[in-house]
């Protein structure tokens, strides 16, 4: 997969998609605040073999680590599917709350604490918008279609929210104090 980064203040029209009043308003609802664009992605899975992303919690990132909860959103440039790697959630999975990662294949949930059984697929047209919370687990498996899978992806969390300290982000996302094991 390819990561597109940090384009929003050199591309016009992609600073007005970031800040369209339809999302800024969704997102200030939920959050009952003013949010702040923490971070933009474009994430290009090509057909015949790009790459899956593992199970995993965005906020286990260290730059999408804050003291409240972000929002993540999700835009489908091309009709995602099944088969190109659309995206794939446990719904309510955000309830578990910061989760240890693991770095095996990528920095990633451990595969077999993940309730695979409660997964569902999230297929989107074009222009189709997913909006999760950054401590969902979800994950995209790899494109063994001949379509190629490109998508837009912003972050965003209360204005008032911090950066979670280094020491805090090991309490969270590791498993240096209890010890599990993957
Ligand atoms: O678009 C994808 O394939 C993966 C997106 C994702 O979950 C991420 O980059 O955190």
């Amino acid at each position: 997969m390819h990561k597109i980064h940090e384009f929003v203040n050199v591309e016009e029209r992609l600073h007005e998609i970031a800040y369209h009043p339809a999302i800024i308003n969704t997102v200030t609802r939920i959050f009952g605040e003013e949010p702040k664009l923490i971070q933009d992605m474009a994430l290009l899975k090509p057909p015949h073999g790009g790459g899956e992303k593992p199970w995993h919690q965005d906020m286990a990132y260290g730059n999408l680590t804050y003291t409240k909860v972000a929002i993540g959103i999700w835009i489908a440039i091309d009709e995602a599917t099944v088969e190109n790697g659309c995206m794939h959630v446990i719904p309510g999975s955000h309830q578990e709350g910061a989760t240890p990662h693991y770095a095996i294949r990528d920095w990633h949930l451990c595969d077999s604490h993940v309730p695979v059984e409660r997964d569902i697929v999230i297929p989107l047209k074009p222009g189709g918008v997913l909006f999760f919370y950054g401590m969902l687990y979800h994950v995209t498996p790899s494109n063994f279609s001949h379509m190629r899978r490109r998508a837009l992806q912003f972050h965003y969390v209360p204005t008032s929210a911090e950066r979670v300290g280094p020491k805090e982000y090991k309490r969270m996302f590791t498993n240096e104090l209890s010890g599990a094991e993957c």
